[in-house]
């Protein structure tokens, strides 16, 4: 094979390039955005994403950053023996990949000791949760075995489907959306083998129980007990194999199965996890109680006598619910129907509407699924626990943390749900912006190299207008939430007009001359995130952000023979006088901690990108790409990183890789590393201004000078080829 040189200008000077590596450099792109030519150019980095897209080359480097693109097909990449090929290598010697990713939060950890987490962003549907199970894939499977301990590999594992099953549900954007937020400790002790772990979880959509949109579904877990469960469990829960449709929580998204999801398979696969994680026989039982009990709820029909009195017209319902939850079904009747209210020692009983009455058991729903999800999440963890040994402390461990949390969310109609969604990925903006900007200086000073700074958006702001003390808009929900009286939901939104009206990233309908404004509505609030802008409808913010439960319910279920539901309805609530945080302030003080835990360690980042809306392979909607890369801070990253030099790497890790480039260099170069890098890039006539040597790492400024690099080894690597053929023939 002959291979040809085309002759390129590179800084001025002529170089000769092998036409094959730029042919492949055409058709695949480059793997790592810093070297793009024009880097500030938007439209030439979708360019470089689309090409590789089309290769199914999904994964693209920002220097140590991931992008990845949803493929929408099972791609044969995740193999065992392509773990294998990424162990221990560098980041350039081979093709981008989450496993590469992950091998380097590993080694860090090992050779470091110092605790990594891996922050995966991007919006819903965009593959985070497909990349944190990788990630896990790749870690109990390379990582070396502690002896008794390789059971917990398992249970890591396992805890995936039953969390999912619980946890997760099909909206219009993923038929396997997380409607949790997630952050999972894994524990490596000081020889790197997984020894535990350990679930943060994050406000569950309480609401999808007894609410779902057109074409979306309740919680997985409720088709699948329909659908897998056999003859005789369904019909001790007392539910039909039937139709979905048949339970009022199931039919108001009129979307009872899904194609990409068998639900009969998720069931096996979900109660052997619940097994293999160590739930007992009657613990599985007490668990699918509660399940059916919901189901159960939704179906209690109520009507109203001629005074606005509720009262129950079918008691099969109450029948399941009172042996199910061992409660007395007299009682939950009373409860459901009438509300206590206990002032000055005394008690108040006044019966509720027909509305009241079907808010009072949806409330009931919300509480009892939200009150087990937290409760399976607390027994996994239990499971998941490093049990300590004398001679091993736990405090010689390690660990890396994996987020997964909902990405930016925008729908037609948005509610509280996606205000703390979305806030809560300002947050996570907030951390990558300060952490990569941090990190960047640091290690320019570090190497002794002078920078410049970079201009960024900063979007501080909008934390602050969301989250702030007293003026912010949880502040000011919260005051309207505690006040007696006529406060309600547009009570609330005058209070934020009064107080935020001006604010450069608040809007309302109310035009500052007195007139309205057409794009937001009279219920609702528009916020500028750094992601885009999104209209809210305040309508129910007070009732989920109160979160509340009628005294005589929880009194109901602080009395249930049901273990999990004794454990999840404390009686103490019933005595406690102080008032329970609300929803939105216990997920800021929860999201402040996570801030807390991922400052502590050394990040990786993973940003994912969602290329179509039709959840299809092969299909690359430059529109709505372009949308995320603006708003993952893609562009700002890369002018961040190239600010400087596009690219740095160690010397020992340059030479070893371009040392054949050079005589004086190649086999080996005995000296110093630094002056070995010297003499290597003087031979192949680097100017001055095209590179630094710094500390520990040299530094090159421009694409060019790699590409030339990278090309002169590929064609001295042909030569060799070559060579090596010639002389077999001869032999031969
Ligand atoms: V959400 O915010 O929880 O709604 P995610 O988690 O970002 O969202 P998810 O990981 O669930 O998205 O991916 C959505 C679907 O895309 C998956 O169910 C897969 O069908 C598909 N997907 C994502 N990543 C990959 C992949 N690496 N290979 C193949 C993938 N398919
Ligand atoms: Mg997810």
């Amino acid at each position: 094979m002959r291979y040809h040189g085309r002759e390129v200008e590179v800084e001025g000077k002529i170089r000769l390039v092998m036409e094959s590596a730029l042919s492949a450099r055409d058709r695949v792109g480059v793997q790592d955005f810093l070297l793009l030519e024009n880097y500030t150019s938007e439209a030439a980095f979708i360019e470089n994403l689309r090409r590789r897209y089309r290769e199914n080359l999904i994964y693209t480097y920002i220097g140590s950053v991931l992008v990845s693109v949803n493929p929408y097909k099972e791609l044969e990449i995740y193999s065992k023996q392509n773990m294998e090929r990424y162990r221990g290598v560098n980041f350039y010697e081979i093709s981008p990949h989450i496993f590469a990713l992950a091998d380097n939060s590993y080694r860090a950890l090992r050779t470091e000791r110092r605790d990594q987490c891996i922050l995966i962003s991007g919006e819903s549907g965009a593959g985070k949760t497909e990349a944190s199970k990788k990630i896990l894939q790749y870690y109990t499977t390379t990582c070396p075995t502690r002896q008794n301990t390789s059971s917990i590999r398992e249970r890591l594992l396992h805890s995936n489907p039953v969390l999912e099953a619980f946890g997760n549900a099909k909206t219009l954007r993923n038929d396997n959306s997380s409607r949790f937020g997630k952050y999972m400790d894994i524990q490596f002790d000081y020889k790197g083998a997984p020894i535990g772990g350990h679930i943060l979880n994050y406000l569950l959509e309480k609401s999808r129980v007894v609410h779902q949109n057109h074409g979306e579904r309740n919680f997985h877990i409720f088709y699948q007990l329909l659908e897998g469960g056999d003859e005789q469990l369904l019909k001790r829960l007392g539910l039909e194999k039937t139709n979905p449709q048949h339970y009022h929580y199931l039919v108001k998204g009129n979307c009872p199965r899904v194609s990409t999801r068998n639900d009969r398979n998720c069931w096996r696969i979900m109660t052997n996890a619940l097994s293999v994680i160590g739930f007992t026989e009657e613990e599985v039982e007490e668990l699918l109680d509660i399940v059916a009990s919901v189901l159960h709820l939704g179906n209690m029909q109520f009507g109203e006598n001629e005074y606005g009195e509720t009262h129950l017209t079918t008691d099969t319902q109450l029948r399941y619910l009172s042996q199910l939850l061992k409660v007395e079904g007299s009682d939950l009747s009373e409860a459901l129907t009438h509300k206590k209210i206990v002032a000055k020692e005394e008690e108040m009983i006044s019966p509720l509407s027909l509305e009241q009455a079907l808010s009072a058991r949806d409330a009931l729903s919300k509480a009892i699924y939200g009150r087990t999800f937290t409760w399976l999440v607390e027994k996994i963890n239990k499971s998941l626990a490093f049990k300590d040994e004398p001679y091993f402390s736990s405090k010689s461990s390690s660990v890396i943390g994996l987020l997964d949390i909902y990405g930016f969310e925008v729908f037609q109609h948005n509610s509280f749900e996606q205000f703390c969604i979305n806030y809560c990925n300002e947050k996570l903006q907030q951390l990558f912006i300060e952490l990569t900007l941090k990190s960047e200086q640091e290690e320019y000073d570090a190497e002794g190299i002078a920078w410049e700074t970079v201009e960024y958006f900063n979007n501080k702001i909008i934390c602050d207008l969301v989250e702030e003390k007293h003026k912010g808009i949880i502040a000011i929900l919260d005051e309207e939430c505690l006040r007696p009286g006529d406060a309600s939901d547009i009570t609330f939104l005058e209070k934020l007009e009064d107080t935020l009206g001006g604010h450069a990233h608040f809007v309302t309908h109310k035009l500052a001359n007195g007139k309205t404004r057409k794009a937001v509505g009279r219920e609702e609030f528009r916020l500028l995130h750094y992601a885009g802008e999104v209209n809210y409808n305040v309508n129910g913010f007070l009732d989920k952000n109160n979160d509340l439960l009628y005294r005589n319910l929880k009194e109901v279920m602080c009395k249930s023979g049901n273990p999990i539901m004794s454990q999840c309805f404390h009686r103490e609530e019933l005595t406690d006088q102080k008032r329970p945080e609300t929803a939105a302030t216990q997920f800021k003080l929860s999201l402040a901690k996570l801030m807390e835990i991922l400052m502590s360690k050394e990040p990786s980042y993973i940003r994912c990108i969602k290329p179509n809306d039709a959840k299809q392979s092969g299909r690359f909607d430059e529109v709505l790409v372009r949308h995320q890369v603006k708003y993952l801070g893609l562009m700002e990253n890369l002018r961040v990183r190239r600010a400087g030099f596009a690219y740095r790497r160690h010397y020992e890790a340059f030479l070893q890789r371009y040392k054949c480039l050079c005589p004086e260099t190649w086999p080996n170069w005995e000296g110093k590393l630094v002056d070995g890098v010297s003499t290597l890039v003087k031979h192949l006539g680097y100017k001055p201004e095209e590179y630094q040597l710094g500390r520990s790492k040299i530094f090159i400024r421009f694409p060019k000078t790699l590409f030339f690099t990278e090309d002169a080894r590929e064609a001295q690597k042909q030569t060799v080829v070559i060579t090596l053929q010639k002389s077999w023939r001869g032999y031969r």
